[in-house]
């Protein structure tokens, strides 16, 4: 035993000797890559880098790769000089996960990519929009050849436009922050009690009456939204929460009410308990076509049906819906007692099968798991590891939530902690595989577009960084806060004002 603990200091001590002798330098790379091999050599910046890409590469690769040289070098006119090399296979399909891989190499001549696919050109100018450092005179890339994949393929940023409607602008600034750090989906949480945020033209009252203050995305906005995150390589994931956390639905269109009563939209800090109907048809009918029109307009294969926090109080409440309970067996195992998450899990039946007539997958926060919810529904755990553990254990894919959520004010720390899958993870490997990533979330009750920046950078970049990179590189939390810092800088500089926050703006109003 004696001998085993001092060989294993003997080998980190060796360890530490030989980092310190090779003097790496300390990387400003975040998430880390899997591999980094530093050089000796660098590139310097003010020769501007001639960009050279197949004359049919995909237009958002090459406005892309503009983007990234304007904002390392200026707007110059590319001259002479060294060459930025971009080779890839094929326009890469975001939604087949395993297409982020690249390779970047940096050298005194120029720098080159290298990807399957047209996302992991992006995930590589990330990177390299990461490597300069400003030297006593000027400004260069250090020598460097990284080899670099993510951990885990959905590594997402949930937002709440519905608590506080969040503007097109800052939904835009924050795309751009996630492509930064390697963040892959957007979660967009589009309705709740406070409001119904996106436009239906099938129904209009849902925006109209349901968002109070006029507040609501058109479907114009939508496509430009989605054009901008498809550009970035990011996803967008709609979520429309049912059957509860919808005052905004009933107030629009009470005949979706459980309880026949007078609704008024909710105030902003008051939780829900109220679901609509779920045990009448044309509940239904209105879902198909809401869903319809919907899933017509957002493309990715995947859908949020939210179905969180429903306490059931307004369905024993109604004899009508306990009725029905009675009626189909939905009772405890005392044969008595209405049980609502069996009828709940009716619901989310129903509605998986109106999202798979359009070839959607179904996903839904860790309350609507169930022995009876079809495998192929996704699980999102928000109150627990335990969430996450039971439903790749019950076979479904899940997404990891708790731990990661930045209105909670959280430290980066902690965040960084949490992890999908840790060293004494209970899940065997086919269990593990099932584990998609996860999603930092920022709820808006108590947060307003003025200041959303600061509740979510940089502590997201912490979460994309424990997402994306391997484990074992990744237990230096020092050094995460050290990158961290580097990022923040860089987050601010791409219009994310979490540090001077709004005085700046105010300073630059009075001019
Ligand atoms: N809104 C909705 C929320 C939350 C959830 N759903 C939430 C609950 C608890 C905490 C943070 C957020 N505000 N629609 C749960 C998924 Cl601590």
């Amino acid at each position: 035993m004696t001998r085993f603990w001092l060989t294993l200091f003997l080998f980190s001590w060796l360890g530490l000797r030989s980092a310190s002798i090779s003097a790496q330098p300390a990387s400003p790379l975040l998430p880390l890559p899997t591999e980094t091999r530093w050089g000796q050599g660098r590139l310097l910046l003010k020769t501007p880098l001639k960009l050279q890409l197949d004359a049919a590469a995909d237009p958002s690769v090459r406005a892309a790769a503009r983007r990234m040289l304007t904002r390392l070098q200026g707007p110059t006119e590319p001259a002479k000089g060294s060459v930025l090399q971009i080779r890839y296979g094929r326009v890469g399909r975001p939604e087949l996960f395993d297409e982020e891989r690249y390779s970047l190499r940096v050298t005194p001549v120029g720098v080159s990519i290298d990807a399957p696919t047209s996302l992991g050109v992006l995930r590589a100018l990330a990177t390299l929009e990461q490597l300069p450092i400003a030297g006593k005179k000027q400004r260069y890339l250090p020598e460097v050849d990284i080899q670099d994949s993510p951990r885990f393929a959905w590594r997402g940023l949930s937002l709440d436009a519905a608590r506080h409607f969040l503007p097109v602008a800052v939904i835009k600034r924050n795309i751009d922050g996630m492509a930064a750090v390697k963040l892959n989906v957007l979660h967009w949480h589009l309705t709740d009690d406070q409001g119904f945020r996106i436009e239906s033209k099938v129904f209009p009252r849902l925006q109209t009456v349901g968002s109070t203050d006029g507040l609501y995305y058109t479907q114009a906005e939508v496509r430009e939204v989605l054009a901008y995150a498809a550009d970035r390589g990011i996803r967008v994931v709609p979520e429309f929460d049912v059957p509860s956390h919808t005052t905004s639905w009933i107030v629009a269109y009470p005949r979706l009410a459980s309880v026949d009563s007078t609704y008024v939209p909710y105030q902003l800090w008051r939780t829900t308990n109220v679901a609509i109907d779920p045990t009448r048809e044309t509940t239904y009918t209105f879902l198909d076509s809401l869903l319809t029109e919907m899933t017509t307009l957002f493309p990715d294969p995947y859908f949020h049906i939210g179905g969180d926090e429903n306490d059931g109080r307004n369905w024993r409440r109604t004899p009508r819906i306990v009725a029905y309970m009675q009626a189909n067996k939905m009772v405890k195992a005392d044969g008595k007692t209405v049980d609502k998450h069996q009828l709940q899990t009716y619901f989310n039946r129903r509605v998986l099968a109106l999202l798979q007539k359009r070839g959607k997958i179904m996903i839904g926060w860790d309350e609507i798991l169930g022995p009876d919810l079809p495998k192929e529904t996704v699980i999102q755990s928000w109150r627990g590891k335990k969430g996450l553990n039971d439903a790749a254990e019950l076979g479904h894919p899940v997404l990891l939530s708790s731990g990661y959520y930045l209105d909670l004010n959280y430290s980066a720390a902690a965040a960084y902690a949490a992890d999908p899958l840790p060293p004494d993870t209970p899940l065997t490997p086919a269990e593990q595989a099932l584990v998609l990533g996860g999603e930092a979330a920022m709820w808006t009750e108590f947060a307003d577009s003025v200041i959303i920046d600061s509740r979510i950078w940089p502590r997201a970049a912490a979460v994309a960084e424990r997402l994306w990179s391997p484990q074992a590189i990744t237990q230096n939390v020092a050094d995460m806060y050290r990158r961290l810092n580097l990022t923040s800088g860089k987050l601010e500089m791409l219009g994310l004002r979490h540090r001077s926050g709004p005085i700046v703006l105010l300073k630059q109003l009075a001019g």
